[in-house]
């Protein structure tokens, strides 16, 4: 048994909806009602409109689809439809105010605790849905998801800071001397999972995956090292960017990191309404899929498969088991990894050593996402649920897929097997990069042939 099977599920539930909805609080209460209705980007829904969708998505699919209740405002479920309506079309839809809004999801979180009292969570339930309290997990990490959209909201509305959070604590005293990067053995390995119980449709099922040895960063890569990518005059050679990278470039007048501008012969930042240096040791972050691709290429290596990435962070070489995660199976706490919004910044490279993987790669879950080099593409076996709008029709080229999730990322929606994904000139997201590099076979002897 892991350490999830281990709990009692009813309780994992009900707390897993009790902290994503506390946070919902904070985003939503921590600004004025003029502010929750605006639109602070195109790129994003006014917050009201998050609110209340997290409200509708828990009407459909816990209180009415697996509750077979009723609901509490099924009238309202178009205008709460992600695919309906484009977020920049959102404002203008006559949606619930504010004070009605709260109100809303109340109610709906009643009778979702009205739900979770009243059924058995087996692993066995015949409905899916409640299978080993599923739907209860799927409902608050898609509240915990839209926690880190609306993170994202507030990182790009401007005027003065609202949110607060302590520093993450200093680079412990090895960071400083770890090697640059950690080799991952060749050999098959089991990605993806079919036992974890709130696992997603598109991290099913487990299956067995070669991958041939690779080095890799042991931390993400830092905003020094990026600076310097910049001061290489890396935004302006075409040599390091695929062609639809140097277009995007061109085009859309990229030159660093978005919330980066110059101060001088410094660079400084825009952090949740606070003005300040570039710390040089942190994980860079903001930066879109070609930006990370461009890099890679500048610095010699590349950006590490989904496949790579995923082994790096589960693949347990004593034991040829897969892990839950980097450390273990253990569920993530404060020492293993920076989640769950307790601080609004990524930790200084070489944090955590408390949540190292096996090959001593560090940080691979929490401070900022990781974008692999891969589509978004189904599993083998794959099979669509409870919807095809939450992964399968993302599926193919468009969508490129990041690992590992960020500070403002919740532990109930974090796992080794956990896919994000978005278009490759995303940079709202909380994303950064590590890089990597093909091993030698002779000279680094990982072929993963046994000797003999
Ligand atoms: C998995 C983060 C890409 O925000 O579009 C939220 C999560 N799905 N509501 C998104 C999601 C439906 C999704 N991502
Ligand atoms: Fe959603």
């Amino acid at each position: 048994g892991t350490a999830t099977a281990g709990s009692d599920p009813a309780a994992r539930a009900l707390a897993a909806l009790r902290t994503a909805r506390h946070r919902t609080g904070v985003l939503t209460d921590s600004v004025t009602d003029d502010d929750l209705v605006a639109q602070h980007s195109r790129l994003m829904s006014p917050l009201v409109w998050d609110l209340a969708h997290i409200g509708n998505q828990e009407e459909l699919w816990l209180v009415r689809e697996a509750g077979r209740r009723t609901g509490v405002r099924p009238d309202l479920d178009h205008l709460y439809d992600a695919f309906r309506h484009p977020r920049a079309d959102r404002p203008a839809l006559p949606l619930l105010g504010p004070a009605e809004a709260r109100g809303y999801v109340a109610q709906v979180r009643d009778e979702t605790l009205d739900v979770l009292s009243g059924v058995d969570i087996d692993p066995d339930h015949p409905e899916r849905l409640l299978a080993g309290g599923f739907v209860f997990g799927m409902l608050a990490q898609h509240e915990a998801q839209h926690g880190e959209t609306m993170l994202a909201t507030h990182q790009l509305r401007s005027g003065p800071a609202v949110l607060d959070a302590p520093a993450p604590p200093p680079a412990p005293a090895d960071a400083a001397t770890l090697p640059r990067e950690v080799l991952v053995p060749g050999g098959p390995f089991t990605m993806g999972t079919s036992t974890e119980p709130w696992a997603l449709d598109n991290e099913l099922p487990a299956h067995q995956v070669g991958v041939a040895p690779f080095w890799l960063d042991t931390v993400p890569v830092t905003n020094g090292r990026y600076a310097d990518f910049i001061a290489a005059g890396g935004y302006r050679d075409p040599a390091w960017w695929t062609p639809e990278g140097w277009r995007h470039v061109q085009e859309a007048g990229l030159e660093a990191p978005l919330f980066w501008s110059r101060d001088g012969d410094r660079w400084i930042r825009r952090r949740f309404g606070h003005l300040e240096p570039v710390p040089a040791d942190e994980p860079v972050l903001h930066v879109c899929w070609y930006e990370a691709d461009a890099f890679a290429r500048w610095a010699g290596r590349r950006l590490p498969t989904e496949a790579e990435w995923e082994k790096a962070a589960r693949h347990d070489p004593e034991t040829g088991r897969s892990r839950r995660y980097p450390w273990g199976d253990a569920d993530p706490g404060p020492q293993h990894a920076n989640l769950g919004q307790r601080h609004l910044q990524p930790a200084p490279a070489g944090s955590y050593p408390e949540g190292a993987a096996p090959s001593g790669a560090r940080q691979l879950v929490g401070d900022v996402w990781e974008w692999t080099s891969s589509d978004f593409s189904p599993y083998p076996g794959f099979a669509a649920f409870p919807y095809r709008e939450y992964s399968e029709v993302f599926f193919g080229p468009d969508y490129k897929v990041l690992r590992g999730g960020a500070f403002g990322v919740d532990p109930a929606a974090c796992r080794g097997t956990f896919r994000n994904w978005d278009y490759p000139i995303r940079r709202q997201i909380f994303s950064g990069f590590r890089t990597a590099r093909d091993a030698d076979p002779d000279r680094d002897g990982t072929s993963g042939t046994p000797a003999g």
